[in-house]
Order: structure tokens, then sequence, then C-alpha cells
């Protein structure tokens, strides 16, 4: 099973490089100018959750490792990008790949920082965003319908399928506001292209506001991902990207001087969670305790796997307690005396919050 992942898009200069680095502590190379990031940034960010807590501190485990969510950033989209202006094709191909995207758009002034459209202005972005996205969409499902007309001449009855599915697409890319996910059928995703297609993955907006956030710019903005039912939320990409350089116990200590409260950072990875459709379960093992993410609907050999690759080979079977009986009971050992710890074969599904013990054999 391969890690999910979450792309970032945007305009140049909207502050994407700042905020995969506020995410992910990975470093890598911020700059006013646009095009700063050519080949594609990859980092981890770890999912804040409480329970992980929870259970390390009741089985005494001192050390303690969140599940994560892989990022990717990639370079600034242009308008025409579909027709290969910008880095075009070169950004279009890093980002098809992605499963979930997170698209940053500009709401700080930054005077000494271009912006390529003009003046800060988050509805005119996100429209140019979309219109690339779709239209190279649109572009990947001609080609397909094409290939697929020259095929269906013969008359057989699958190509023909596929052809009307293909056309149902395009239909859907071209004319639907909502996210065209909503209306993508089960059945139509059969026809999806190799390359897979932009406009259907999960997405969500980060509106980096900064220091100097020009009021009243995000109104229209609401309305349009209101309409669509696409989540929106607001950062300072930059005070957060300092915030992640410093010690834990530094970075609370400015937050309460600066007055900020709610995370932000939490909100943007807990979403990123959900539009991936992971769940998390944790391990106890040798003194630490460790949060796991899954995709929603794994089987405990499948979980498995996401520890090592033994583990799902090797899958004997899977003790299993869930959070609220392990915090209730205190340990595994307890919990198996009151009968709350079940043993799962491969195929049992797991839930989030599950405390997984695996027992496996070793395979040659
Ligand atoms: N004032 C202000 N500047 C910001 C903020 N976020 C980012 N910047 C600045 O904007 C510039 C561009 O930021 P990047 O993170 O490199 O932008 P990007 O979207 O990755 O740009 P490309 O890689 O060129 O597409 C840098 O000089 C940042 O310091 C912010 O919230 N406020
Ligand atoms: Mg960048």
């Amino acid at each position: 099973m391969s890690t999910l992942k979450v792309g970032i898009v945007g305009l140049p200069n909207a502050g994407k490089t700042t905020l995969f680095n506020a995410l992910s502590r990975a470093g890598a190379q911020v700059a006013p100018y646009p095009f700063t990031t050519v080949e594609p940034n990859v980092g981890v960010a770890f999912v804040p959750d409480e329970r992980l807590y929870k259970v390390a501190d009741l089985a005494g485990c001192e050390k303690r490792v969140p599940a994560t969510v892989r990022f990717i950033d990639v370079a600034g989209l242009v308008e025409g990008a579909s027709k290969g202006e910008g880095l075009g094709n070169l950004f279009l191909s890093h980002v098809r790949g992605v499963d979930a995207i997170l698209h940053v758009v500009r709401a700080f002034e930054g005077l000494g920082v271009s912006h390529v459209a003009g003046g800060t202005n988050p509805l005119r972005d996100v429209e140019l965003i979309d219109t690339e996205l779709r239209l190279s969409d649109l572009e990947i499902l001609e080609r397909e319908i094409e290939k697929t007309k020259r095929v269906a001449k013969s008359g057989k009855k699958e190509e023909k399928a596929k052809l009307e599915g293909l056309m149902e697409l395009e239909r859907i890319v071209e004319n639907e506001t909502a996210p065209a996910k909503e209306v993508v059928s089960r059945k139509l995703l059969d026809y999806l292209p190799e390359a897979g297609l932009l406009t259907i993955k999960p997405m969500m907006i980060v509106l980096n506001v900064g220091d100097e956030f020009v009021e009243g710019t995000e109104e229209e903005l609401s309305v349009w991902v209101e309409e669509r039912g696409i989540p929106l939320v607001k950062v300072n990409a930059e005070v957060e990207a300092e915030l992640a350089e410093l010690e834990p116990e530094e970075a609370e200590e400015f937050k309460s001087e600066m007055g900020i409260g709610e995370a932000s950072l939490e909100t943007i990875m807990r979403s990123s969670y959900q539009m991936l459709g992971l769940i998390t379960f944790f391990s106890i093992d040798s003194g630490e305790c460790k949060g796991w993410s899954t995709p929603e609907g794994s089987t405990a050999s499948q979980a498995a796997g996401r520890i090592h690759s033994d583990f799902e080979k090797g899958f004997v079977k899977a003790e299993v307690v869930h959070y609220h009986d392990f915090t209730s009971c205190g340990s595994f050992a307890l919990a198996r005396e009151k009968g709350l710890l079940k043993v799962e074969g491969r195929d049992y599904v797991v839930c989030d919050g599950d405390v997984i013990h695996f027992k496996f054999a070793p395979t040659s």
C-alpha cells in the first residue's frame, strides 16, 4: 500500500513553501521571487493527537511518535500552465500523482514579494488555478476520448461503454461547480484516465493572511468556497514557519505573547488527514508508543504492513483493544482480563483509535 500524499498548489509567491516548512519543519528554500521551487519538496508532518499521549502515559512509554501526513510542495502554477506556461507541464505532472490538494492562496500584501497576477486578490487567484486544473483535466480526457473513439469503431461493447464514461467525465469536469468528486459515481471511476484527474481530488483552501493581511479580500472567496463545500483555513504561514523553528516551550511562550490561539496548522493537518481518508491506530513496543496512519477500511494485515512489510507477510493475528477500553483499563493485561481484548484475524477491519499488538511469524 503506497503512502498517500497531499500536494500543495497555488500561484508563485503565495507562500506554499513557507507553509510546507511550517508543516514539515523541512527548511526548504523560500524566496520573494516566483518559481523558487522547481523540483518538488517532499516532507512529512506529525499529526497532533491527544490520544497518543494518553496511551503512552498509561503504557509508561517515554518515546511517543505521532502518525504523519506526507506533503509535497511543487512549483507555482500560472495562467496558461495547462498550455505549458511557466513550469506548466512539469508542475502538472508533479501534482497529478497526489491524493488530495491543499491550495494556498495569497491574502497578504507583501510589497517586496512580487505577485504574478497583479495585486492581492484571493478570489481571482483561486479561479485562475481552478481553471488551469480543469483545462489540464479536459486535455487529458480529450486525448483519451480520441483514442477510445478509434478503438470503439470496431464495435466492441466495453469500448463503447468506456467512451460514454469518458464523455460523462468530460461533461462533469467542464460544467460542475461543486467538487467534481461529489458527482462522480463509482462506476465512472472505472473510466478514469490512468494519469488521474486533478479536479476530482479532495481539496482544501489555505488563505495565507500574513502580517499584512489585506482586509476584506477574503469575503468573496468565502462565498466561493461555501458554494462548493470546500474547507477554508486561514493561516499566517510566515509566523507559523518561524514558530516551527523554535523549541516547543519557546514557541508556546511566543504564541501567548502574540495572542496566537487556535493553531491553524493543527487544523490544516487534521483536514489533510480527513481529505486522505486516513485513520490512526496505535502500537506499543519496547517503551515506544506510536501512532500509525492507514486508509479507512484497511484490514489488520494491511495495517500491519504500515509498520513493517514482514508484519504483513508473516501476519498471524492482531490483539486489539480500542482506545476507550484501553484508557478505562490502563493496560493490555487488564483489558485481556476484562475480556476487552479481541484477537482478530487478517481480515479484521481496523477502527480509528485501535491499540494493536501484532503477532507475526518470521518469513524467510
Ligand atoms: N509578508 C508575508 N510574506 C510572506 C508570507 N508567507 C510567505 N511570504 C514571503 O513570500 C515569499 C514567497 O514565499 P514562498 O513560500 O517561497 O512562496 P511559494 O508559493 O513557494 O513560491 P514559488 O516556489 O516561487 O512558487 C517569501 O519571500 C516569503 O518570505 C506571509 O504570510 N507574509
Ligand atoms: Mg516554493
